[in-house]
C-alpha cells in the first residue's frame, strides 16, 4: 500500500520528566524518515513542526487547570488541541498522519483527532501500560496517562479536548509491556483491553501476538492507530529514551511487528494514524534511538529487504 504520508512534529516535553524529548522530531528527521518512507514506495511531506513553547518561554505564572497530581496541564491541553486539529485536518485531505514526539502524552491528540470521525482501534508497542490517571499516577508525568485521557477516565471525563468516545477499551491491544504501576496494573486488569506482556512475547513469540493484536484493533473498527514508543525496545537497542525498561524487545522482533502490521494494512488498509514517540536524542547514542525509529517506521510502510 502506498501513502500519502503527512508528517507531524509535535516537539513536546512537558508530559515527560526529562528534558530532551522534544529535540525527538528533529532527530528522527535527520535520521532520514522521509526519504525511508519514500523509498519504500510512499509519498511523503513535512508539515514541519507545531508552535509549542519551550520550558524557558512558557509564562510561570498563568492558570494550571488542575486535576490530581497531573502536570502542567495547560500545556498538554494546548498541544493535545493542535495535534487533534493537524491529524483531523490530514485526514480530510485524504493524507496518512504521521505523528513525531515528543513524549507519549501527545498521543492523546493523535487519537483524538483520528477518532474525530472514525471508530479507532489502537496497538500501543510500548514496555508502559500509559493508563495512569491524574488521581494513580505517582510521577505526575501525563506522557504515563494518555490512554486514560483519551478513555477519559478519571478527571478526564470532563476533558472534551482529551476524551475521544470513539476509542473503545475492548479495541485497543498493548503488545510488549513489562513495566507497570501497583495502582496501574489494577487498571489494566480490570479493564477490556487486551495486554499482551513481554512474557507473552517469550511464550508465543511476536508473530502470534501481533496477529492477535491486529485482530482485536480492527475488529468492530474503521481503522487502527499504532503508536510506537520507542522504550519498547531493549535499552541495547534503544538507548535514547527517558524511561528505559531491562527486558525489551529485540531489533528483529520489532522489525517484524512493524512489518506484519505493514502486510495487513497491504490486504487491509487497515492503518489511520501512527505516532513515534519518546526519542531523547540528549541520551541517545550517535543518534541510533532516532535511526532505528526511522527504520522501523519505514516497516511499517512497506519497507522490504528483497
Ligand atoms: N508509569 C510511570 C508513570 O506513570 O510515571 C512511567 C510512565 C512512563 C511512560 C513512558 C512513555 O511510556
Ligand atoms: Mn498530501
Ligand atoms: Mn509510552
Ligand atoms: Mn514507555
Amino acid at each position: 500500500m502506498s501513502r500519502d504520508i503527512h508528517l507531524i512534529g509535535a516537539p513536546m516535553d512537558y508530559g515527560a520528566d526529562r528534558r530532551g524529548v522534544d529535540m525527538g522530531t528533529s532527530a528522527i528527521r535527520y535520521a532520514g524518515l522521509a526519504a525511508a518512507l519514500e523509498d519504500a514506495g510512499n509519498t511523503c511531506i513535512d508539515l514541519g513542526d507545531l508552535p509549542i513553547p519551550r520550558a524557558e518561554e512558557r509564562d510561570p505564572d498563568a492558570e494550571q487547570p488542575s486535576a490530581g497530581n497531573a502536570k502542567f496541564l495547560r500545556e498538554v491541553k494546548d498541544v493535545s488541541t493542535q495535534v487533534a486539529d493537524s491529524v483531523d485536518a490530514t485526514l480530510e485531505d485524504g493524507a496518512f498522519p504521521l505523528i513525531l514526539g515528543g513524549d507519549h502524552s501527545i498521543a492523546i491528540g493523535s487519537m483524538a483527532g483520528s477518532a474525530r470521525n472514525a471508530d479507532l482501534g489502537a496497538i500501543w508497542f510500548d514496555a508502559h501500560a500509559d493508563l495512569n490517571t491524574p488521581e494513580t499516577s505517582p510521577s505526575g508525568n501525563v506522557h504515563g496517562m494518555p490512554l486514560a485521557a483519551v478513555l477519559g477516565r478519571g478527571e478526564f471525563a470532563d476533558y472534551e479536548w482529551a476524551y475521544a468516545p470513539r476509542v473503545r477499551e475492548e479495541s485497543i491491544a498493548y503488545v510488549g509491556l513489562r513495566s507497570i504501576d501497583d495502582q496501574e496494573r489494577e487498571l489494566v486488569r480490570e479493564s477490556e483491553m487486551t495486554a499482551f506482556t513481554m512474557s507473552d512475547i517469550d511464550e508465543r513469540d511476536i508473530t502470534a501476538v501481533v496477529e492477535d493484536a491486529l485482530e482485536v484493533a480492527t475488529a468492530g473498527t474503521d481503522g487502527i492507530h499504532v503508536s510506537l514508543d520507542l522504550d519498547w525496545l531493549d535499552p541495547k537497542e534503544a538507548p535514547g529514551v527517558g524511561t528505559p525498561v531491562r527486558g525489551g524487545v529485540t531489533y528483529r522482533e520489532a522489525h517484524s511487528a512493524l512489518e506484519l502490521v505493514s502486510q495487513r494494512d497491504a490486504a487491509d488498509d487497515i492503518l489511520r494514524s501512527m505516532d513515534v514517540v519518546e526519542v531523547n536524542p540528549i541520551l541517545d547514542e550517535q543518534n541510533e534511538t532516532a535511526k532505528l525509529a526511522a527504520e522501523l517506521t519505514a516497516s511499517a510502510f512497506g519497507k522490504r529487504i528483497l
